[in-house]
């Protein structure tokens, strides 16, 4: 595994503009259609906290045939590595992965692209300091977690399937790392016992949704209108800040999975032991 602080040290990250087709995006439950333009103001909002939190961001263009592209995590995962590319579950997502892979290998980014026949989302996959823990769910099945696996392992992470409670759209919609020993979760997630080894702040009744938290750096961005779960996180000595995802939320979307998060210097540094590994 990386040093201490990989699963929350980062640089910078890639975020994608929402399209006006966003009013068309996948919900489980219809509350209404999200409004482009609120979505673009709190998306704005969002890259301006992401930048507070120490990040260089790139803004890559909006998909308008992929309603659902601004959930960018669900399409690829950053380890020092290099970029993997992975396989979205849901059939209106899954090509919305091949034009990212053209669009980041277009930038000069290093991706590995996805050959599995199975289906893995971004949001299903947790990388703490220890682990990289990956949620089967409705979105990822059991043969795009062993195609992710084989990569992993290859890589020296240790990987661990683990089982997204029924109702829970991905595995970090309900959880999220705080630290290298710290998980916030949701109550049905914590009793499902998946993070054992870790130590679990369980996120007020009632307050679900605010499980899906973002640690950037020194920072903990959290959902704003949740007060009960950003006073429990100021308690427990974690600078907070709270960012309006009310539009995103109408697509069961959250903080995560706006974002691809990646420290440069780690890449860079992986790449140099790899280098001198092979001279
Ligand atoms: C979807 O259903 O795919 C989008 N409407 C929301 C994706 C949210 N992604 C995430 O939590 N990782």
């Amino acid at each position: 595994m990386p040093d201490v602080g990989f699963s929350y040290r980062f640089s910078n990250a890639i975020v994608r503009q929402p399209g006006r087709s966003v009013a068309r995006g996948l919900r489980a439950i219809d509350r209404g259609a999200p409004d482009f333009e609120r979505f673009l103001a709190e998306h704005g909002e969002y890259i301006r906290a992401l930048e507070r939190a120490g990040l260089e961001i790139s803004v890559l263009d909006p998909l308008e045939t992929f309603p659902d592209s601004v959930f960018i995590e669900d399409a690829a995962l950053c380890v020092p590595e290099g970029i993997v590319m992975l396989r979205p579950g849901a059939p209106s997502r899954t090509a919305e992965a091949s034009l990212l892979a053209e669009t980041l290998a277009g930038l000069g980014y290093e991706i590995t692209p996805c050959e599995s026949g199975g289906f893995i989302d971004g949001g299903d996959i947790l990388l703490t300091d220890s682990a990289i823990l990956v949620g089967l769910s409705e979105r990822t099945d059991l043969r795009g977690f062993e195609w992710l696996e084989a990569i992993l392992q290859g890589w020296g992470y240790p990987v661990q399937a683990v089982h997204t409670p029924e109702g829970i759209l991905h595995f970090k919609s309900d959880c999220c790392v705080l630290d290298s020993q710290t998980i916030l979760a949701t109550d049905r997630l914590s009793r499902a016992e998946c993070f054992a080894a870790f130590r679990v702040l369980t996120v007020p009744l009632g307050e679900e949704a605010a499980a899906n938290c973002i640690r950037i750096n020194d920072t903990v961005l959290a959902p704003a209108g949740y007060p009960a779960t950003a006073e429990l996180l100021a308690r427990e000595g974690y600078a907070v800040e709270t960012v309006a995802v009310t539009q995103p939320s109408l697509l069961d979307g959250g903080l995560s999975c706006m974002s691809l998060r990646y420290h440069s210097l780690a890449m860079l540094s992986h790449k140099a032991t790899l280098s001198s590994a092979t001279r």
